[in-house]
């Protein structure tokens, strides 16, 4: 069932989007980028994820796929003749999903608390939270990648790809607020490694730059519902 007839439906700024389109790439896959206009829903996308009606949403041969972690993990058992994602050994792996999941449950809600904080002393709560997560962070990328460049050893795997979709919109919560949740004398390790991982061929191509995620940023926080 690999093959083409592949379709992505997505937005570019994302994150979750990114996952999918950097496992596509990493296996080289040619897929058709179906994207989403911001506020409003397809059609397509509300009958490919009748449940959660979000994106990314994969399209392979006309099924859908859900969930961008899940779909990581399909690209990765689909296309077996490009570079594994997920680790062999299933120690590793759970490490890894481990920390993925860490990712999705802890370090973007903080992440995004930051942005929408509605009080200076609400933000900087945030900020120290967020600080702290990449301290833990970088704990595991000394553990999972083994001495290695990323977090999956020599080669880009599913931990890099789950965290690695948020360094743009960390580089871009950075900028707005003008606080550094990450540097090269605190946590010199992700610093590094979220360099590597933005210059990686599959990467580059779909990670926006930090203007154009912090003017989305601003448009879309203005689109907020207001909280009582
Ligand atoms: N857990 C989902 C995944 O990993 O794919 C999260 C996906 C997600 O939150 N997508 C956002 C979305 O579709 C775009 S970044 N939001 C529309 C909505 O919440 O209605």
């Amino acid at each position: 069932m690999a093959g083409s007839d592949v379709k992505l439906l997505g937005a570019w700024q994302s994150p979750f989007v990114m996952r999918a389109r950097i496992a596509l790439n990493l296996k080289s896959v040619e897929y058709e980028f179906l994207e989403e206009k911001f506020g409003s829903k397809s059609d397509l996308l509300l009958k490919s994820n009748p449940v959660y009606k979000k994106i990314p949403v994969l399209l392979h041969h006309n099924r859908p796929i859900c969930e961008s972690l899940i779909i990581v993990q399909y690209v990765d058992e689909t296309w077996t003749s490009g570079p594994s994602i997920l680790p062999s050994d299933p120690y590793d792996c759970a490490i890894e999903r481990f920390w993925a999941a860490y990712v999705d449950d802890k370090f973007f809600p903080s992440l995004f608390g930051i942005a929408k904080a509605e009080s200076e002393e609400k933000k900087a709560e945030a900020i120290e939270q967020t600080k702290e997560m990449v301290v833990l962070l970088e704990n595991a990328f000394k553990e999972c990648s083994k001495g290695g460049e990323f977090f999956g050893g020599e080669r880009i795997g599913f931990l890099d790809i789950a965290l690695g979709s948020v360094v743009g919109w960390v580089r871009a919560v950075e900028s707005m607020t003008g606080f550094q949740l990450s540097d090269k004398e605190t946590t010199p390790g992700f610093a590094r490694w979220a360099e590597r991982f933005c210059t990686h061929e599959a990467v580059k191509e779909v990670m926006p730059g930090t203007e154009t995620l912090i003017e989305f940023g601003k448009m879309a926080l203005s689109n907020l519902p207001p909280t009582n």
